[in-house]
């Protein structure tokens, strides 16, 4: 078989890549709803959101989306599930079997990427590479995140980063509840949360740790949500190892959260 390759120029291949990517980033200056973090939580609230027709980005620190997925449980690289996040797997079309009555596993790649692709399918944009370093608090309302370039974060440099406006941010940055915790050490501020500060996840406990998790996601400050495992962060709730369930319903319980406070 012969290809016959075209002649290339250099120039037309970076015109296009700085052209498109910034036309993608002024698209994202202002957006409805903004998730910090790409793994289970944050794909699965993009997923829902973007279906309900909100616009959503979703910021990455990493290379890679997926967040905590691609290892399974101790890099044996399975997700594990229970029955009532079965239809989220069904809906976006990832394969999995049935392990144990109303246990189920799947393939930790084929998750990945299946969520991923289904996200950027429904309208989300995502934007990998990138780190929210802070809020934009206007008035006791959390209005916008702050982007810098990983790298940038990663070498230590001095420059400024940029704004981006939107009415709801989604904290989905896992064990760290990283924006949370930015708003509060930053500000001082009192979330609506029992305790009315950053808790610090418990030990494992995964029966009580996946229930908990949905009773905690919620909004946690004007503007601010959480979701995943940075829900129990925020409340102090009990860690539960390695079952994604609970966090993809999370994604799914923020998304209508979400949703019925922006269409209300
Ligand atoms: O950690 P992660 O997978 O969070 P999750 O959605 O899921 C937790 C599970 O993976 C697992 C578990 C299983 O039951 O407990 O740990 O709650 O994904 C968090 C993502 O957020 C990114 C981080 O790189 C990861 O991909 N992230 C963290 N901080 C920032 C961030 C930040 N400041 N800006 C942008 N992305």
């Amino acid at each position: 078989m012969e290809i016959n390759l075209p002649a290339l120029d250099e120039r037309v291949i970076t015109q296009a890549i700085i052209t498109r990517y910034t036309e993608v980033l002024l698209s994202l200056s202002e957006v409805e709803v903004a998730v910090v973090g790409a793994g289970p939580s944050g794909l699965s609230a993009a997923y829902y959101l973007a279906g309900s027709g909100i616009k959503t980005a979703v910021f990455e620190r990493r290379a890679s989306v997926g967040g905590g997925m691609w290892g399974g449980g101790m890099m044996f690289n399975q997700i594990v599930f229970q029955e009532p996040a079965r239809e989220i797997f069904e809906e976006v079309g990832i394969r999995f079997t049935e392990f144990a009555p109303g246990y189920y596993v799947a393939d930790a790649v084929e998750t990945v990427t299946g969520l991923a692709y289904a996200v950027c399918r429904k309208g989300a944009k995502i934007i990998n590479l990138v780190t929210v370093e802070d809020v934009v608090l206007q008035n006791d309302v959390v209005t916008g995140v702050v982007l810098n370039w990983t790298a940038v974060e990663m070498a230590g440099l001095h420059v400024d980063p940029l704004a981006v406006r939107c009415r709801c941010v989604v904290d989905a940055t896992g064990h760290d509840a990283r924006v949370v915790r930015l708003l509060t050490e930053k500000n001082g501020v009192t979330l609506k949360t029992p305790g009315g500060r950053v808790q610090g996840e418990k030990s494992l406990w995964a029966e009580i740790g996946e229930k908990q998790i949905l009773e905690n996601t919620a909004e946690v400050y004007p503007g601010l949500y959480v979701t995943g495992m940075a829900a129990n962060a925020v409340a102090g709730g009990y860690r539960m190892g390695p079952i994604f369930g609970g966090m993809l319903l999370s994604g799914k319980k923020v998304a209508s959260l979400i949703s019925e406070k922006l269409r209300s």
